[in-house]
């Protein structure tokens, strides 16, 4: 994945402000490290923007913004609901502190963390052109979003270990049937609700949550939806499918 790493120094050394777009349900494991090292490294001003926040409550999204405040200024975008995006803009024009050019504004993120609809929501009516530029990566565009902003949007191929196959479950890039452990990510998508809106994960299934152990909550879950198999055990694999569609096509509110 060299043209990876090369793509993404290429952007830090160009743009006067970084976008990391993290996904708001799970920020700390969709920010990267290594990126900000590098954004650090550049010496490159960078905002963290919060999307899908639709998707989140307002008190989880406070709490995990005062933790991520400590890293970088942290903006809440939502694109389903167009929110955020004047402050994004404010918080751009500020930081790049730039008067006699257009501002270039780099966006770096794991695949559909939302980095595009975080640029169209930006660009809106604004918008004039998009290309594509030369010697980039195949999919890098600059996108002018009017009003001295320019943008380089990047396809977000981050490469992933094999233990990071529930980021790619929980961000929707391998869908529910293509998992190996659709099981796993299943449980993690639990865990994470019940301790950060259990009340949300009980009104969708339906269930009331007594046991601490995930796995039981997917039983139980399983049982309520009658995912069951012949002997009338929980099938479940077919419930873990479904837990993580549910979870891929917005339906869990964390
Ligand atoms: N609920 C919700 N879904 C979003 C939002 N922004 C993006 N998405 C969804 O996330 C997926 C990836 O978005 P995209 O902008 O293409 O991500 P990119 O791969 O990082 O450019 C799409 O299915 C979008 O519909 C949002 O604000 N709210
Ligand atoms: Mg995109």
């Amino acid at each position: 994945m060299a043209s990876y790493k090369v793509m993404v120094k290429d952007v830090i050394r160009k743009a006067d402000v970084l976008l990391e777009v993290v996904d708001a349900r799970f920020p700390d494991e969709t920010r990267n490290s290594e990126v900000e090292a590098e954004i650090v490294r550049a010496k490159k001003p960078f905002i963290i923007v919060m999307s899908k926040c639709d998707l989140v409550s307002q008190e989880t999204l406070e709490k995990k913004k005062s933790l991520l405040s400590k890293i970088a200024p942290v903006v809440f975008i939502s694109s389903k609901e167009r929110f955020g995006t004047t402050m994004l803009r404010h918080r751009i024009l500020e930081l790049a502190n730039i008067k006699d050019r257009d501002i270039l504004v780099g966006s770096l993120g794991y695949p559909n963390t939302g980095k595009s609809s975080v640029i169209n929501g930006v660009v809106g009516r604004h918008r004039t052109s998009t290309s594509s530029i030369s010697g980039h990566t195949k999919g890098v565009q600059l996108v002018n979003a009017g009003s001295r902003i320019k943008f380089i949007d990047t396809p977000g191929v981050i490469p992933f270990d094999e233990h990071d196959e529930y980021i790619q479950g929980m961000l929707g890039i391998k869908d529910a049937t293509h998992l190996k452990d659709p099981i796993g990510v299943a449980l993690k998508i639990i865990e994470k609700m019940c301790a950060e809106n259990r009340t949300a994960l009980e009104a969708f299934y339906k269930v009331t949550i007594e046991s601490q152990d995930s796995y039981d909550v997917l039983e139980l879950i399983g049982r309520q939806a009658n995912c069951l198999k012949k002997k009338g055990e929980v099938d479940d694999t077919r419930v873990g499918i479904r837990i993580v569609n549910d979870w891929q096509r917005g339906l869990l509110l964390v």
